[in-house]
């Protein structure tokens, strides 16, 4: 019996913990793991560890996960040989494509895309052979408004300040709860610890959230909003900082200052009360607490992004740190310098090249908003959608409107996804082609090193051998292409192996050859437990993209929707507003099928505030029907008096119980899907990102 001890970044969420993880060889059985710890020696998470990283070992010894190829005949699914299922795409692809033209095949990557980065180098390779303009991610039911916020006013899309939570004095969260996601846009292992050594060095954390979250609950402050109420709070807050001369001069090279302060002239504290459920005297005091501390922070997150005023919001939390002195400042938000610099390396992006067929919406970055899909796959006409290849994700749970989804795949030609499950979208699908586990691959963190709140680096090895006849996600990107290609008569570059990449990128980087620390993957092996970079420092006006190498405040876009802003309708008496919430033992639609993270109470129910069950005549516990302009799920309701009194609170993500779905476990415990109930004509116009949160809905005794 052999026991190693390997150590390694885990990549299920965004704070990419260091992990030690103990395998166990016996001769003649498969290699075990025998035991998952936080890594006391990884200097950037300190030992930190969730549940979720535990469950890696239910992931790869799981059942349900797919270990080879599968392809769907009627309800049965038999496996394929690779090669033949490769061929097979590629030929009824090219075919659906010279029938209907090349944007009949739409793509959808999920949210596990981006923490694999095999996916994030390869599969362009062959998505990029399709040339389809039907591009869709989970970009756009999350933090689109994040990147076009800084295409629009840094010059790049990736060029985002993250807060310096290590150095602030001053932070306030809107619309994010990393108690419980661990942070978002913001890479910050041990976040409780870091949020906490605010409050110790004598700072604040301030909270705006509709409900009491997990991190309201550890706050100085917590206020209420109302749902979709922050752009009309954050207008206020700027509003005050300008009217009470509270504004620092930004020391950075910026146009377009004066335009903002005209614009937002009109949204006094006192006007934007009512929109936003806060009462002035509450929003005035607020801007004079941020602008006195000597370094603040305004962060916002998810709950943000995904409204009606997405976009506004991003634009607003920048506006703020600008010009309360805090943008790329220490201590305030700064833009990180990670050892692969994508912002270095790539465009700006683009923005509103072109238009859906159907309502319009713009693209961003090559991709459409996903709130458009199953609208492009269920209108008839020149254009429609017949094909469709996910990757990594689940938009049926995901996405606005699932059920409607649910019917337009229905209706689809052909349809593929490269993923480990038979989830409620990929039983749909006409192959599944599962690529190797997390663990049987190496690992380079291409994504959440550039949103870290230290520069870090690691290259993590893979610890268990590959299975015979599995590929790794690459590995599949690259026999698409090349079956696709082949079919097609196009010329392919040879695909180099990810690690090869990184290689190139790290001696390419700040930190590569002849630099400092003449990074690259090997000189990376010598620090299994990541290396530290250094703090977060001013960078921006050195790496600002845009055309006159100035900050743009005022992008006409946003501008304009401050139009739309003024015209919004008042909340209704006596209206309900859902809104979402993450568990940290769930993750997002998948991971519900290992008993280790679903064990305990259940955690899928409607929250809901005693006074509006009483009001509705509804008992805690009591199973209700909830409705809303696309749909009705049935699920238990859970008296909270966190909650806001006319806000409601459902995850997203559960819904197992749709017919053919192989999760033995969370069979057990089903939930309802939130997106049952969100709508896809409620968006953000100027980015066409989903508003998921603020969906108004009626509940009722089931
Ligand atoms: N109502 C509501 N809806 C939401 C949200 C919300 O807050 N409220 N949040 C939104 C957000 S922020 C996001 S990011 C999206 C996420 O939604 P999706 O983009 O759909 O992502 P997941 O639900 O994580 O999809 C997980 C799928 O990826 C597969 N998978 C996991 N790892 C790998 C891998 O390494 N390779 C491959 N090939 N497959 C893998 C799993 O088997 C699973 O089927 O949901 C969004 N939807
Ligand atoms: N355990 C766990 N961790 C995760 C994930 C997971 O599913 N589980 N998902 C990962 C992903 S893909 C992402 S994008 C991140 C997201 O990470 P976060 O941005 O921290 O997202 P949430 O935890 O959903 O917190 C959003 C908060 O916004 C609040 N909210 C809802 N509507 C509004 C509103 O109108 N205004 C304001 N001010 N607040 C509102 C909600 O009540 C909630 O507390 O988490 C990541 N980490
Ligand atoms: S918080 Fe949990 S899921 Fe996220 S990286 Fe750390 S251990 Fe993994
Ligand atoms: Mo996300």
């Amino acid at each position: 019996m052999t026991k190693t001890l390997h150590h390694r970044a885990c990549h299920l969420c965004e704070a990419i913990c260091g992990l030690s993880i103990e395998t166990t060889a016996i001769e003649g059985e498969p290699v075990r793991i025998t035991s998952i710890k936080g890594d006391a020696d990884d200097t950037f998470s300190r030992g930190h560890i969730c549940p979720k990283a535990v469950a890696l070992q239910d992931i790869q010894n799981d059942p349900d996960r797919l270990r080879q190829p599968m392809q769907r005949v009627g309800n049965e699914w038999h496996p394929i040989d690779w090669e033949d299922a490769f061929k097979w795409v590629a030929e009824r692809l090219s075919d659906i494509q010279q029938r209907h033209g090349k944007n009949a095949v739409a793509v959808y990557q999920g949210n596990p895309s981006v923490h694999n980065y095999g996916l994030m180098t390869h599969s362009n390779y062959f998505l990029g052979l399709l040339k389809t303009r039907n591009r869709y991610s989970a970009t756009s039911v999350d933090q689109l408004p994040q990147h076009l916020t800084s295409y629009l006013m840094y010059g790049h899309g990736l060029l985002l300040p993250i807060p310096d939570v290590d150095h602030t004095d001053f932070m306030l969260i809107l619309g994010g709860n990393p108690l419980a996601s661990n942070g978002s846009i913001m890479t910050v292992p041990d976040v409780e610890k870091r949020l906490k050594a605010i409050q110790a060095r004598g700072g604040k954390l301030v909270v705006v959230d509709p409900r009491r979250s997990e991190t309201a609950a550890i706050a100085d402050q917590h206020l209420f909003i109302r749902p979709g109420g922050d752009a009309a709070l954050l207008l206020g807050l700027l509003n005050t900082l300008f009217r009470e001369g509270l504004t620092r001069d930004p020391g950075l090279p910026v146009a377009g200052l004066e335009q903002v302060r005209e614009a937002v002239a009109p949204f006094t504290a006192q006007a934007m009360s009512a929109l936003c459920g806060i009462a002035a005297p509450q929003i005035e005091q607020l801007a004079r607490d941020f602008a006195a501390a000597d370094k603040a922070v305004c962060y916002g997150r998810m709950g943000v992004s995904t409204q009606a005023f997405g976009t506004l919001c991003h634009w607003l939390v920048q506006m703020i740190n600008l010009l309360s002195g805090n943008l790329d400042r220490v201590g305030g938000a700064l833009c990180t310098e990670p050892a692969v610099d994508l912002v270095a390396s790539t465009s700006g992006g683009h923005f509103n090249l072109w238009q859906s067929r159907v309502s319009g919406l713009p693209e961003y970055g090559g991709e459409l908003p996903v709130a458009a899909l199953a609208e492009e796959m269920l209108s008839e006409g020149e254009g429609q959608i017949r094909a469709l290849i996910t990757v990594a994700g689940n938009p049926v749970l995901s996405t606005p409107n699932g059920r409607r989804l649910e019917q337009a795949l229905d209706g689809l030609e052909f349809m593929v996804s490269v993923d480990l499950y038979i989830n409620e979208t990929t039983r749909y699908a006409d192959l599944i082609l599962p690529s190797t586990s997390a663990l049987e691959t190496d690992h380079y963190d291409t994504t959440f090193n550039m949103l870290a709140v230290r520069n870090v680096s690691r290259f993590n090895r893979a610890i268990l051998a590959k299975p015979t006849g599995a590929l790794h996600d690459w590995e599949i990107f690259v026999g698409l292409a090349q079956a696709f290609a082949r079919h097609n008569a196009l010329d392919l570059k040879p695909a180099l192996p990810p690690a090869q990449l990184i290689d190139m990128g790290l001696r390419r980087g700040r930190y590569g050859e002849g630099a400092a620390f003449g990074l690259c993957v090997e000189t990376l092996h010598e620090f299994p437990h990541g290396i530290d970079l250094g703090p977060l420092q001013p960078n921006l006006a050195a790496r600002l993209k845009t055309a006159d190498g100035r900050i743009q405040a005022a992008p006409q876009v946003i501008l304009d929707d401050l139009k739309r802003f003024t015209a919004q309708q008042l909340p209704q008496e006596g209206e309900l507003l859902l809104i979402g919430r993450r568990h940290v033992r769930s993750n997002n639609s998948w991971m519900h099928n290992y008993h280790r993270l679903v064990k305990g109470k259940p955690r899928h129910q409607l929250l809901m505030n005693p006074d509006d069950l009483a009001r509705h005549g509804l008992d805690d516990g009591q199973r209700v029907r909830v409705s809303s302009r696309v749909g009705v799920i049935e699920v238990e309701v859970q008296a909270s008096s966190d909650m806001m009194p006319g806000v409601v609170s459902l995850p997203h993500g559960w819904g197992h119980a749709r017919p053919g779905v192989r999760l033995e476990i969370a069979q057990g415990q089903p939930g309802a899907s939130a997106n049952d109930l969100t709508d896809e004509r409620h968006f953000d116009a100027v980015s066409g990102n989903a508003a998921l949160n603020g969906v108004p809905v009626r509940v009722v005794a089931a």
